[in-house]
């Protein structure tokens, strides 16, 4: 059955691993009545954690989707991962929902990556709830957390539903909206509605005022009657709420025991009443002319749609996640791939329940679905019925912060190797591969130490490749600190035909980043023009490997000054070869010097962990930018040889318990100078030595 557009709502479950969102998911299709019983994430059995690698570590990994149905609306849920390794899953799941529900430990309270996923959410405009779990559990505490909250997010969270009880004694939740209570009951069973009881009368009716305030704040003529009156119709709150949380100038909190199916029904009918459509959401996307333009999601419009997602199913191979944004998809349908501009047969489509596919004939805008089987689709790619002129703007990913070289123990699995490591990059945007020609390895670099082990893990027991890492080396490079000048005469007599050429150059300092520049100040032609090319040749081989540890030569102007020809001898290649040497000469006598990559470094950490963030750094030859603490979470800027950076993530979360996390990327270079330069030098040889002995 296909759902129109003003029936759908979308929502990611996201938050800090561990605070129970693969376990709302779980509970929240139980009793959608999807699933016939909710399985443990430690059973290995839940529809969120159903990958393989999920099983073994019992984390979430991969964005999961599933789907229910309240109050005649279909609700499409996100199961996302906790983890920052896995933070692109969680990014393509925000950008096709119209809102978020971040899961909080009700212990814990907010936790660091929480926060994170907050202001990425800022950034987007996203509205968002709060469903406050594991209230079940001792020293749980509801008005803490909403103080927690508060502080953490700066935001002040409207409670929908509120406990009663709380730790061993919880009972259940009260639905302020609805005014209603329900009981948890044990085992496999849905909570039962009932009155609210005496007790609670005074806490609901200061909550309700709270809600209706909301309500009211969202539109000012409701604000006008509610000042005026003091009360407003079940209506009038209801639009209210719904026009404050679109625009995301409410946040409702919610309070609940995912693991005891409580506060879930009373979560659904939000959802499902005032959680926004995808009415209120806009795609952005690119007009051929490069610019900008947003999209609203519009069934009334032709078919267009923007593929979130690539993943690979047991049976059903490929698989394309499709975010609808305008008009229909049709099974057995004809679409326009506008990104590879190629004519697209679409077969079958589906809906699905975590690792079950469900066929569906359509999908109307709004709506999430699956193409199967498409091998040319890719994450990213913009579909439509046939019109060109817009496409969607990709995802916008972090940059990955943690690399390994990888080779193949067996040279006969690099094919296999590479093969499978392009796959994997098309399953997680954030994952890298690449071949770095310079250094001579094949790299692959992803969000942290975990993404990365868990691709090593698959290569090695699914893929049976053994395979070899290492830490990356980092891409030095050579250049010169004052001028100098050299003179070469290349000069062979075989045979009949010789070769001759003499060049005189003069090399100089370049401002950091300029690269390259080259002079012809010859005159009278001692050399003729022609040879020129043969000079810049032979002066980018000399660049191409310094003279000091072999790594490229940057930021130097060469001018050729001075020269002579034969008129039978002489050639490019003469010119080339005496250019090369002469550059070798003159790069010797100007004091060359080393450079390395500075890298720009954001850490966030929790605020208790500041000064042993810091320390580490200084160790480091860090040097520390700035430094801001917001709602318990620091944030360091700072600039550090990548050279100290190849294990951060590592050290970072020793140092942090795990719960540290950074951006990285690259800046300038800079020279280095005594011991560190003594041992770059000494490990380029090695190196050098190694390769030509294999
Ligand atoms: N007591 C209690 N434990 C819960 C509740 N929700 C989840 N848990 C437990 O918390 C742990 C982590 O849950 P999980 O759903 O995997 O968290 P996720 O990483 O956010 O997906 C599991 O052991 C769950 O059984 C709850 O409401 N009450
Ligand atoms: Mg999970």
């Amino acid at each position: 059955m296909s759902y129109t557009t003003d029936l759908i709502k979308n929502v990611s479950i996201a938050g800090h691993g561990g605070t129970g969102k693969t376990t709302l998911f779980e509970h929240l299709l139980f009793v959608g009545g999807i699933i016939p019983r909710a399985e443990t994430v430690e059973s290995g059995k839940t529809a969120g954690d159903y990958s393989p690698e999920e099983i073994e570590r019992k984390i979430s990994i991969h964005t999961v989707l599933a789907h229910l149905e309240r109050k005649g609306r279909k609700i499409n849920i996100f199961d996302t991962p906790g983890s920052s390794d896995f933070l692109g899953d969680v990014i393509l799941s925000f950008r096709a929902s119209e809102c978020a529900l971040l899961t909080v430990d009700g212990r814990a309270g907010v936790q660091i990556e929480t926060v994170k996923l907050w202001r990425n959410l800022d950034d987007r405009k996203k509205p968002r709830g709060i469903f406050i779990t594991k209230l079940d559990e001792e020293r749980a505490a509801f008005d803490a957390v909403l103080a927690d909250i508060k502080e953490k997010f700066q935001v002040s969270p409207v409670p929908v539903t509120l406990p009663m009880g709380i730790g061993p004694g919880f009972k259940g939740v009260i639905d302020i909206l609805e005014e209603k209570a329900y009981f948890a009951q044990d085992g496999d069973t849905i909570e039962k509605e009932g009155p609210i009881p005496a007790e609670y009368e005074e806490a609901v009716a200061a909550a309700r005022e709270r809600l209706i305030e909301a309500a009211a704040e969202g539109d000012d003529t409701l604000m006008e009657k509610y000042i005026d009156k003091g009360a407003l119709t079940a209506e009038e709150i209801h639009a209210g709420l719904i026009e404050a949380l679109a625009a995301n100038s409410f946040v409702p909190a919610f309070a609940g025991v995912a693991l005891k199916n409580s506060g879930l029904l009373p979560l659904l009918d939000f959802v499902a009443g005032i959680g926004p459509s995808p009415f209120t959401a806009k795609d952005l996307a690119l007009t051929a002319e490069g610019e900008r333009q947003e999209v609203p999601i519009d069934p009334a419009k032709p078919f267009s749609a923007l593929v979130i997602k690539t993943s690979y199913d047991q049976f059903s191979g490929k698989l394309s996640w499709v975010k609808i944004v305008s008009g229909k998809l049709s099974s057995e349908s004809d679409i326009l791939n506008v990104s590879e501009n190629k004519k697209e047969r679409v077969g079958k489509i589906y809906t699905c329940v975590g690792k079950k596919l469900e066929e569906v004939r359509e999908l109307d805008a709004g709506d999430v679905g699956i193409i199967a089987k498409s091998a040319t689709l890719k994450t990213n790619d913009t579909l439509s019925a046939g019109d060109s002129s817009l496409n969607f703007v990709h995802l916008r990913l972090p940059e990955p912060v943690h690399s390994v070289a990888v080779n193949a123990v067996a040279k006969k699995d690099d094919d296999k190797l590479g093969e499978f490591l392009i796959r994997a990059t098309e399953e997680d945007k954030t994952f890298r591969y690449v071949f770095n020609t310079e250094t001579k390895e094949a790299m692959i670099s992803g969000m942290g130490e975990l993404q990365v082990n868990i691709i090593l893990d698959k290569i090695r027991q699914n893929q049976k490749i053994e395979v070899e890492t290492h830490i990356p080396r980092v891409a030095y490079r050579e250049t010169i600190t004052k001028k100098a000048s050299a003179e070469y005469t290349h000069k062979k007599q075989t045979g009949g035909h010789g070769q001759y050429g003499k060049v005189v150059l003069d090399i100089s300092p370049l401002a950091r980043g300029e690269g390259y520049k080259f002079v012809n100040a010859i005159f009278g032609g001692a050399v003729p023009k022609n040879y020129i090319p043969g000079v810049e040749k032979g002066i980018a081989e000399g660049m191409a490997r310094g003279t000091m540890a072999g790594y490229p030569v940057v930021d130097v102007e060469v001018t050729i000054v001075d020269g002579k020809y034969h008129p039978v001898d002489s050639s490019e290649l003469s010119f080339k070869l005496a250019s090369r040497n002469a550059f070798r000469e003159a790069m010797k006598q100007a004091s060359p010097t080393l450079l390395e990559p500075i890298m720009n470094l954001t850490v966030f950490v929790e605020e208790k962990y500041l000064g042993d963030v810091m320390s580490d750094l200084s160790g480091k030859r860090g040097k520390i930018l700035g430094q801001d603490t917001v709602g318990g979470i620091g944030e360091i800027r700072a600039q550090v040889p990548q050279a100290e950076l190849l294990r951060y993530s590592i050290d970072l979360r020793s140092i942090t318990s795990g719960t540290g996390s950074f951006s990285v990327e690259f800046d300038h270079y800079a020279p280095i100078s005594g011991r560190i330069a003594d041992d770059v030098i000494k490990s380029a040889e090695a190196f050098r030595v190694k390769e030509e002995e294999e």
